[in-house]
C-alpha cells in the first residue's frame, strides 16, 4: 500500500481525501509521533529537500524556514510571514528514501522546517486530533502523483477562463467596464473576462447590484457577452446586517448564521460594516449560501470570485468596544514608549484577531464547534457552497469559481488566486515558486494578481509579468484602489503588451490541453525541473524556471533592468524569443548553462527534446480561436512524431481524455507548421 493512514485523537472530518484509507498499525517508519507534546518529527538528512505546502511564502524547497497553516487576510507577502490564505499541509521529504505527509485537520498546524535545528523537521498540532496520511513512492513526482489520487481531481473551469481577465478594485459603474472594453478594443488587445470586485454592489451587500451603477445589469452582461467577454463578480463571506436585506433576514431566521457564546449571531466587521457569517459548514445553510449565486446566474453571470473567507474579519463589535473603553483611559496622558505602541497596537491588532476566531461557533455534523477548531475550512465549505449549488443548478456546465481562502479539497471544487501580493520583483519570483507547490496541493487553476495588487506597478515590471503570467491557467491583472493604473493600454508600449497577449492566445490549445490532461489524470500542469530530471544535481536545485506541461519549460526575468538571464538547460532544447505570434526567433542550445538575452517584451520559451507544441492563430478571444487548423512549434527527430491534443467544447462537465484527444503530426500541419525535424 502507497498511503497509510494514522488517526490520532478524534480528527475533525474535512472531507479531503476522496477514497478512505486502511488505518495502519504499530509505529510509523518515517515519522516520531509524539502525542504529549502534540508534535511529529523527523530527521532531514543534508540535501534532503522539503517540497509542499502549496500557497506559502519563500520557495519550493521549504526548508530553513517555519510555516504556519491559519488562513489569513495579510496583504503583505514578505518573507518573514509565517501564513498566506491558504492552510495546505502537504509535504514531501524528498531524501534517501523519500515520503509525503498529510496533516488532514481544520486546525491550525506549525511546520518547522529545519528553522529550529537545520537537520530537524518537526510539525505541532493544535490538538493531538488529525488524519496523518503518509504517502510512500520512488520519487518526489511520484509521491505527489500518488497524493493527488487520494484528494481527487482538480476542478476544472470552462474554456473561456484560460483567457485573459482584466481586474481593478475600484471600476465602479457601467460606464468604467466599458472604458476597459474600449481600451482592449481600440487596441487590438485580447480579452475574455472584466471582473468584477465589491463596488458593483449596492453596499457591499452580496447578491445585490447598484441599480444607479448598473441600470440594466443583464442585459448589459448580455451585451458584453456576446462581443465574447463574461464579466466576474466578486462574492464576500460577510453578510451585511441590514433590515429589508433579504440575505440578512432569511439568515437570521432559519438561523444560518455563526453564533457568539451566548447562541446570538455572532457580529463582525468587513467592508459593508457590521456583519454576520454564513455557518458555511452547516449542510442547510451551505445550501442556502449557495443556492444565492442564482440571483446572479439568472442574470447572465458564469463565474465568480470568492473573497474574505478565511474569514478576514476587521473587527468584533466585542473587542471594539473594549478597545474604545482601553482608549479612553490614554486620553490626556504623556503617552510614552510604552503606552504609546500598547495604544497604536491595539488599533491595529483589531483586525483577523485570535480571539475572534476562539469567540464564536460552527454547528458542524451535528455538533456545535468552535470556530478556530475548523479555521482552515471556511472558506473551502464556501466556495464548496457554491460549487454543489452550482452542479444543481447548471449541471450540465462548467462555472467559473476560484476563492483566496482555501484547504486541500477545496481543489475539487474551485481554483484559488494567490491573493494580495504586491507590484514587486521578488512577488514575480514568488508567482512562480507558489505555482509549483500549489499544482502538488492540487491547485491547477490558479494564478497571481498580474503586475501586483498593492503598490505602483512599472511599465517594465508589468511586461516581465506578461511574460509569465501567459503560462499561469488564470491569467489576470488586478490592482487595488489608490496604486497606478495598471490595464496595459494605459502605457507607452501597447504594441509589446498587444503581442505578448496575441501569444497567451496562440499557446492556448497548448495551455488547455496539458492543463485538462494534467487535471484529468491528478497530474502536475506546472513542476519543478527536480521532478522531470530526479538524477541531475544541478536541476534539482533550480526554482526560477519551470516545466509547463509536458513539453515546455519557461525561465522568466524577474528583475528589474536585466538583459537577460542565466538559465539552465537539462537537456537540449529549442529555445523560442518570442514578441508576438508573428514575431519571433529560434535558436537550438545545447543542454548546460546559458546566458540568455530578453528584451522586455520578450518571452524565452525552451521547447524540450522531441516535444511539440500546438499553437492556434491568436484572436480576440478563446470562443473566437480556430481550434482546427493548428500549427506546432518544436523539434522532433523522427517524421512521424505527434502532439496529443485534448480539446472538448469547452463548457461541458464529466471530462474525459476518451474521445477528446486527437494527434497532431508536422507532416498534417504541413506549410502552417514551425517545425525543425532533425
Ligand atoms: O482586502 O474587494 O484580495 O482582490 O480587490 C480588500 C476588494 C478586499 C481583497 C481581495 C482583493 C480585492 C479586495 N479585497
Amino acid at each position: 500500500m502507497e498511503v497509510k493512514k494514522y488517526i490520532l485523537g478524534t480528527p475533525i472530518e474535512t472531507e479531503a481525501a476522496v477514497y478512505e484509507v486502511e488505518t495502519a498499525e504499530g509505529p510509523c517508519p518515517y515519522l516520531d509521533m509524539d502525542a504529549k507534546a502534540m508534535e511529529i518529527s523527523c530527521r532531514l538528512g543534508k540535501q534532503d529537500m522539503v517540497y509542499g505546502l502549496g500557497q506559502q511564502v519563500r520557495g519550493i524547497n521549504k526548508r530553513g524556514w517555519k510555516y504556519v497553516s491559519f488562513c489569513s487576510d495579510d496583504p503583505n507577502h514578505t518573507e518573514n510571514k509565517v501564513s498566506l490564505y491558504g492552510a495546505h499541509n502537504f509535504l514531501v521529504v524528498n531524501g534517501e528514501k523519500p515520503f509525503g505527509i498529510f496533516l488532514d485537520t481544520p486546525e491550525q498546524v506549525s511546520f518547522d522546517v529545519g528553522y529550529t535545528r537545520p537537520d530537524i523537521l518537526s510539525i505541532r498540532l493544535s490538538s493531538w486530533n488529525a488524519k496523518c496520511y503518509v504517502i510512500e513512492g520512488r520519487s518526489a513526482y511520484d509521491i505527489v502523483k500518488t497524493f493527488r489520487k487520494l484528494i481527487g481531481h482538480s476542478y476544472i473551469p470552462p474554456k473561456w477562463a484560460f483567457g485573459f481577465g482584466q481586474s481593478r478594485w475600484g471600476y465602479q459603474s457601467q460606464r468604467d467596464i466599458e472604458e476597459v472594453l474600449e481600451g482592449h478594443e481600440a487596441n487590438g488587445l485580447p480579452l475574455d473576462m472584466i471582473y468584477l470586485d465589491i463596488d458593483y454592489m449596492d453596499r457591499y451587500m452580496d447578491f445585490t447590484v447598484d441599480e444607479e451603477k448598473f441600470p440594466d445589469f443583464p442585459e448589459f452582461v448580455d451585451k458584453v457577452k456576446r462581443k465574447g467577454i463574461h464579466l466576474v463578480p466578486i462574492i464576500d463571506a460577510g453578510v451585511k446586517i441590514k433590515e429589508g436585506y433579504g440575505v440578512y433576514e432569511e439568515g437570521t431566521a432559519k438561523g444560518y448564521f455563526c453564533k457568539d457564546q451566548d447562541g446570538k449571531d455572532f457580529v463582525g466587521a468587513v467592508w459593508p460594516g457590521r456583519v454576520h457569517f454564513p455557518d458555511m459548514l452547516q449542510e442547510e445553510a451551505r445550501k442556502w449560501f449557495g443556492e444565492k449565486y442564482k440571483v446572479l446566474l439568472d442574470q447572465g453571470i458564469e463565474g465568480f470570485w470568492n473573497d474574505m473567507n478565511e474569514p478576514a474579519i476587521f473587527y468584533s463589535q466585542r473587542r471594539l468596544a473594549e478597545v474604545f473603553d482601553r482608549l479612553e483611559g490614554c486620553k490626556g496622558k504623556n503617552l510614552d514608549i510604552d503606552s504609546f505602541f500598547e495604544m497604536q497596537g491595539m488599533v491595529q491588532g483589531l483586525s483577523n484577531h485570535r480571539e475572534d476566531y476562539e469567540s464564536f461557533y460552527h454547528s458542524y455534523r451535528g455538533e456545535r464547534i468552535r470556530h478556530d477548531r475548523v479555521h482552515n475550512i471556511y472558506g473551502y465549505f464556501m466556495t464548496r457552497a457554491a460549487a454543489e449549488a452550482f452542479e444543481r443548478i447548471a449541471p450540465d456546465k462548467r462555472i467559473l469559481l476560484f476563492s483566496r481562502a482555501s484547504y486541500i479539497g477545496m481543489h475539487r471544487y474551485g481554483g484559488i488566486w494567490m491573493g494580495d501580493n504586491h507590484s514587486w520583483w521578488s512577488h514575480l519570483l514568488l508567482n512562480i515558486k507558489m505555482l509549483a507547490n500549489l499544482n502538488m496541493c492540487g491547485f491547477l487553476y490558479t494564478g497571481a494578481d498580474i503586475g501586483g495588487f498593492g503598490s505602483d506597478v512599472t511599465e517594465d515590471l508589468l511586461l516581465r509579468w506578461y511574460a509569465f503570467g501567459i503560462f499561469t491557467p488564470l491569467m489576470r491583472n488586478h490592482s487595488a484602489l489608490g496604486t497606478r493604473r495598471q490595464e496595459t493600454y494605459r502605457f507607452a508600449d501597447i504594441e509589446s503588451f498587444r503581442g505578448l497577449l496575441r501569444l497567451r492566445y496562440m499557446l492556448l490549445p497548448y495551455i488547455y490541453s496539458e492543463f485538462m490532461k494534467a487535471a484529468l489524470q491528478d497530474d502536475l500542469y506546472a513542476k519543478p525541473l527536480a521532478f522531470a530530471f530526479p538524477e541531475d544535481s544541478m536541476a534539482r536545485g533550480i526554482e526560477d524556471q519551470l516545466l509547463i506541461g509536458d513539453s515546455l519549460m519557461v525561465a522568466p526575468v524577474y528583475e528589474q533592468n536585466a538583459a537577460g538571464r542565466y538559465v539552465y538547460l537539462p537537456e537540449g532544447m529549442k529555445l523560442y524569443r518570442m514578441r508576438s505570434p508573428e514575431d519571433m526567433d529560434e535558436e537550438m542550445l545545447a543542454s548546460g548553462i546559458h546566458y540568455v538575452l530578453a528584451a522586455p517584451n520578450e518571452v524565452l520559451l525552451f521547447v524540450r527534446a522531441g516535444k511539440l507544441v500546438p499553437i492556434a492563430k491568436a484572436a480576440n478571444c478563446v470562443a473566437d480561436l480556430d481550434m482546427e487548423h493548428l500549427g506546432l512549434l518544436g523539434f522532433v527527430e523522427c517524421e512521424d512524431a505527434a502532439y496529443e491534443l485534448y480539446d472538448d467544447d469547452g463548457y461541458s462537465k464529466g471530462c474525459s481524455l476518451e474521445g477528446h484527444i486527437r494527434k497532431i503530426t508536422p507532416k498534417e500541419v504541413g506549410e502552417g507548421a514551425d517545425t525543425c525535424i532533425c
